[in-house]
């Protein structure tokens, strides 16, 4: 990345509070550039200043790459001696793939450091800021940790309630249905829409289906027409396993990585050796009478270093995690059709809601444009903070 003088940042007022947080929020937005090509890693990003002036920045570009700190420090300009260093994330202070980045900014002579947010990796979790106090460095914390702690969301949610980032997707008309009563639903969503969803499978570690929607839309599950920056592993909750051998999910399994969720009996069965030799991983997932269970769907995932999980339908499948709780945000395209229909053909089915003040309420909602649909972007937990 090029080193960066600006002169919009040439202020003299360092050290303001205002000046900390324009800065923490600017290290934040290259952190969010590592998306997709970090994880499992956190996402950092590094502003270092001196005089008033931003003399380097940097990002942890990719796994097993340099982390934020050395990829800035890489980049000054100008001397980093008795410069600040903004960071979005307390620096390590272990060895990983890396050398630790405290002694990076220690050896470099940096006079501050600046944190958003605490590592809560038990190899850091306090030690970087602690190495770096006892070096003489001056450290702040806490500068933009609601904003760095939402970029990290998943890497907290994995680290603190040791399960994977939950993403739910799905587009509906305006009068709430995903499709007609004969079960069309090709497209309800504009091009643009499909190409944000096509995004957001370019980035994240698995997308799971349930065997309702493998089996009504035979779903490839891939990313396509978008720069790839991770290969998504696909997952279908199949508790019989229905999956069909000439799905394409079944028929692409060697090319793709495919993990077919079931019961412990089912995994024993003949079916789920010929899925094997197509290349599928059958995994026996926990079951309540009958029942799978949302969280040990998760747990399967997290076993297998999954971060982050996008939720593609069908209602079975979004109605066990909303029910659970166990949905961190939500996608939802609204195309502006009336399709009609009944409440067989919504996203959601029931989630045992008596009266509308007991509605499931997200904590925040952006909402934007993407072509002719509105993309309503939910949030339903706060990030679990360090
Ligand atoms: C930082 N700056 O930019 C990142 C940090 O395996 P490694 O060596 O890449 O280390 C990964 C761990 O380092 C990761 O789990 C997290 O605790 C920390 N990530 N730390 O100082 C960075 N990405
Ligand atoms: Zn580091």
């Amino acid at each position: 990345m090029a080193a960066v003088t600006d002169q919009a940042d040439r202020l003299t007022d360092d050290n303001t509070d205002e000046f900390d947080r324009r800065m923490m929020l600017r290290a934040i937005r290259l952190a969010r550039r590592g998306e997709g090509r970090v994880e499992p890693n956190p996402m950092v990003g590094c502003v270092i200043v001196r005089s008033g002036s931003v003399i380097a920045e940097g990002s942890h570009r990719r796994f097993g790459g340099p982390h934020a700190e050395v990829a800035a420090l890489a980049h000054c300009t100008r001397s980093p001696r008795g410069a600040t260093a903004y960071v979005s994330l307390e620096p390590c202070c272990h060895v990983g793939k890396t050398p630790p980045c405290c002694d990076a900014l220690i050896d470099a002579g940096l006079a501050r450091v600046v944190v958003a947010v605490g590592d809560p990796n038990p190899e850091v979790n306090g030690r970087g800021i602690r190495r770096l106090r006892e070096a003489g460095i001056r450290v702040d914390e806490g500068i933009c940790a609601a904003e760095s702690a939402e970029v990290l969301a998943p890497v907290f949610t994995c680290r603190r309630l040791g399960r994977p980032y939950v993403i739910a997707k799905w587009a509906q008309s305006l009068d709430g249905r995903v499709a007609t009563k004969r079960g069309d639903s090709r497209w309800i969503s504009c091009p643009q829409s499909r190409r944000e969803v096509h995004r957001l499978r370019a980035r994240v570690d698995a997308i799971l289906v349930g065997s309702g929607t493998a089996k009504a839309d035979d779903p490839l599950l891939t990313a396509r027409d978008v720069p790839i920056k991770r290969v998504a592993r696909r997952v279908v909750v199949d508790g019989r396993l229905r999956t069909s051998m000439t799905s394409q999910l079944v028929t692409t399994a060697k090319r793709v990585p495919t993990l077919v969720l079931t019961s412990a009996d089912r995994a024993k069965s003949t079916k789920a050796r010929r899925l094997e030799s197509s290349g599928v991983e059958i995994a026996a997932c926990r079951a309540r009478s009958g029942r799978w269970l949302p969280e040990a769907c998760l747990a399967a995932l997290l076993s297998r270093g999954v971060t982050n999980v996008l939720i593609e339908g069908g209602p079975e499948v979004l109605t066990s995690f909303f029910k659970a709780d166990l949905v961190d945000e939500a996608r939802v395209f609204v195309a502006p059709i009336l399709v009609g229909g009944g409440p067989r053909h919504s996203a959601i089915a029931d989630l045992g809601v008596g009266s509308i003040s007991d509605a499931l309420s997200p904590v925040s909602c952006a909402t934007r444009r993407v072509g002719v649909d509105t993309l309503h972007e939910m949030r339903f937990h706060d990030s679990p903070v360090a």
